[in-house]
């Protein structure tokens, strides 16, 4: 079997969602290899709970599970009720005892050219060590530790330390503010806070602790902050409050006995924005995580360990780097690369450059950043030896089929497999991704649930849509690594996400999506961002994929705003690419008729303005809520979670001098 497109190339440049029909099937070789086959669909499906059963015995279990779930508690559930394990023996001692000590478990590279490689056995050292020193602190089981570091090797030793004693960490984004770090800590009532004097963050030192330090002012439940020293920049030390972790973990012994806790004992809280202004603190527990991070990272990236070298690009601040650097990757017994910096420094080519010195062939990261790396241009891949790549991963947002093409492509050669993985931080773990091997992919498209797990697109009524057909998506039936609630707030847990559908008892995941002719699945973003324009329901995803369809274009971001006639309007801010030959008024013609022809002309942007930058979240994603309020001719709203809070004034400036 081939490994080229299905069809005509000639087409490649003008995809989008709504008319994409290519697909790439496996080459035999890596089927013939692969860690999953098609018969893993049928046996889940033939019986769920013996399939989560044996994707447990990955795991190591101190006292066996008597039952696979518990659901009758719905919608709080129970994964392998009556067992018990440690997370972090899981994920370090067991790998050491087994004889892989001396394998590099993490190459970590610091943005300004300093590296470690940590080999299993240093980090059940590490790991030990800062466990002792929680412990030193007080830290017991079910306290809750906060930690706010840049990407470097204690983050990791510092959650699998909370892990390892049965403290539940909660990690704050490095360039989260006081304001939100504060807000966090108050929320867990957090006893320990871990982070460092600095981070480095394109090719400067940017002061932590002193954000800390102003977060803290007045907050009560914080007794001790334990401070990394990264940049060596000088901070000002509080001798009652403040010790360095060198000082602290360092004299500690490298023996800590595991304890081993129950299966739905808490591991941590990760926070993540609602529809409302207040953060939802997103609750997993131990035994069904673990199982279902290990289970995904096993089967959707192929993982074998020893031979594989892999690297997630995300930073360990969100739920990509909880379960697809530290939990998943390691219960693998993985050897990862860890990257603290920016891909862009100190050149453009850092990634490839990584990916080529450490021969890495599993690369995890996100559409935005692959829309990034096309607008830098793919003579900059091209110079290096991407020969190694063998799974290529896309997460966080809808892949447009170009971005998807372009990765293809340009990183993959054209050959390697790519997996387009659905989840959520409330998820815990990937839901709905091709498999390496067994599926044939298509551009754009998460495809199918993972065996094991089960979703649907359903309609206003709960109704599943038939073939073709669009709708919301739902998890209908419950999975291991599933959120345990909202900390504090059981109330809010239900309201979001079972009273949508509480009469089937379908899980409300707040994306938009829709079955292909196969039955395949397409996430069209969320459904806040689904506009409807004269009763046709249009994605924004759908027309950000036909403006980047067209040759001009960089990136694009869609919003419905209010419309006196239709309802809603499109309303689009796309970046142009740097030698788009058209700009000002005739670029937008141009694009308004290119949508009309690549959708239809229901799609066609009332409005199009070209911009210089987007207004983006940390995590990548666009922040349509404020361009909505440019778009509909509102004071903007708060930006605080902005990566870069200057964007909507570069934006709102340029609409003015119309550059
Ligand atoms: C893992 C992560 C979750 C939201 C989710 C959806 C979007 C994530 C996606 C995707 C389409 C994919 N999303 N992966 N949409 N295709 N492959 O990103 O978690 O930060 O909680 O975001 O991201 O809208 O609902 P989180």
């Amino acid at each position: 079997m081939s490994n080229e497109a299905q069809s005509n190339p000639e087409s490649n440049g003008l995809s989008n969602l709504l008319s994409e029909d290519r697909s790439f099937p496996p080459s035999e070789v890596f089927a013939a290899g692969a860690n999953a086959d098609a018969g893993w669909y049928s046996r889940a499906e033939a019986d769920r709970d013996a399939f989560w059963g044996e994707q447990a015995r990955r795991l190591s279990w101190e006292t066996d599970f008597s039952r696979v779930v518990d659901w009758s508690g719905a919608p709080f559930a129970k994964w392998f009720v009556g067992g018990k394990l440690n997370v972090a023996y899981n994920c370090v001692d067991r790998h050491v005892e087994a004889g892989h000590g001396d394998q590099v478990a993490i190459h970590w590279v610091g943005e300004p050219g300093d590296t470690r490689d940590i080999t299993y056995g240093q980090l059940k050292d590490e790991v030990c060590r800062a466990a002792n020193a929680l412990v030193s602190l007080g830290v017991g089981s079910g306290d809750r530790v906060a930690i706010q570091l840049p990407m470097i090797p204690e983050a990791i030793v510092a959650m699998l330390a909370c892990a390892r004693i049965g403290a539940l960490h909660s990690v704050v984004f490095g360039g989260f503010s006081p304001a939100a770090l504060r807000s966090r800590v108050d929320d867990a009532q957090a006893r320990v806070v871990i982070t460092s004097d600095g981070q480095f963050r394109r090719g400067k030192a940017a002061p932590m602790k002193a954000n800390v330090d102003e977060a803290l002012a007045g907050a009560e439940s914080v007794r001790t902050v334990v401070v990394v020293r990264r940049t060596g920049d000088e901070v000002p030390m509080d001798p009652a409050r403040d010790v360095w972790w060198h000082e602290l973990v360092e004299g500690q012994p490298v023996q800590h006995t595991p304890e081993a806790f129950d299966a739905e004992h808490p591991l941590f809280i990760l926070y993540t924005s609602g529809t409302t202004g207040k953060p939802k603190g997103i609750l997993h527990t131990s035994g069904g995580y673990l199982t279902q991070v290990a289970y995904t990272h096993h089967v959707v990236f192929d993982h074998k360990p020893g031979q594989d070298v892999y690297w997630c690009t995300a930073d360990i601040g969100w739920v990509t780097g909880h379960s697809y650097i530290v939990y998943g990757p390691l219960a693998n017994r993985a050897t990862q690369v860890v990257y603290e910096g920016t891909p862009n420094t100190p050149h453009e080519g850092r990634h490839w450059e990584i990916i080529q010195n450490y021969k890495v062939s599993i690369y995890y990261t996100a559409p935005t950043l692959i829309r990034t790396f096309m607008k830098w241009g793919e003579q900059i891949p091209a110079g290096y030896d991407l020969s190694s790549l063998r799974v290529l991963g896309s997460v966080g947002e809808p892949i447009n089929p170009e971005a998807w093409m372009w990765y293809r492509e340009h990183i993959g050669a054209g050959k390697t497999p790519i997996v387009d993985t659905w989840w959520q931080t409330e998820t815990g773990a990937i839901m709905i991704s091709p498999l390496p091997g067994v599926t044939a992919t298509k551009p754009g498209s998460a495809q199918k649930p993972l065996p094991g797990i089960s979703a649907k697109v359903v309609d206003d009524t709960g109704t599943e849509v038939g073939p073709g057909g669009g709708g919301y998506l739902v998890l209908d039936k419950p999975w291991p690594a599933m959120l345990r609630g909202i900390w504090g707030d059981e109330q809010r847990y239900r309201e979001t996400y079972w009273s949508r559908f509480a009469e089937q008892g379908y899980y409300f995941a707040g994306d938009g999506a829709k079955y292909d002719a196969d039955g395949d699945i397409w996430l069209l973003g969320r459904v806040d961002d689904v506009m409807n324009v004269s009763g046709h329901r249009i994605s924004t995803t759908e027309v950000e994929s036909a403006l980047v369809s067209h040759p001009t274009v960089a990136e694009a971001a869609v919003v419905g705003a209010t419309d006196p006639t239709t309802g809603q309007g499109i309303v689009a801010f796309v970046i142009l690419r740097g030698n788009a030959a058209e700009t000002g008024e005739q670029a937008v013609q141009e694009l308004r008729n290119h949508v009309a022809k690549e959708i239809g002309p229901i799609a066609k942007p009332r409005q199009i303005m070209i911009v210089p930058e987007l207004p983006k979240t940390r995590s990548g994603k666009i922040m349509r809520r404020l361009l909505r309020d440019v778009a509909e001719n509102r004071q903007i709203g708060d930006v605080t979670t902005l990566a870069d809070s200057a964007v909507m004034d570069l934006i709102s400036q340029g609409l003015k001098t119309g550059k």
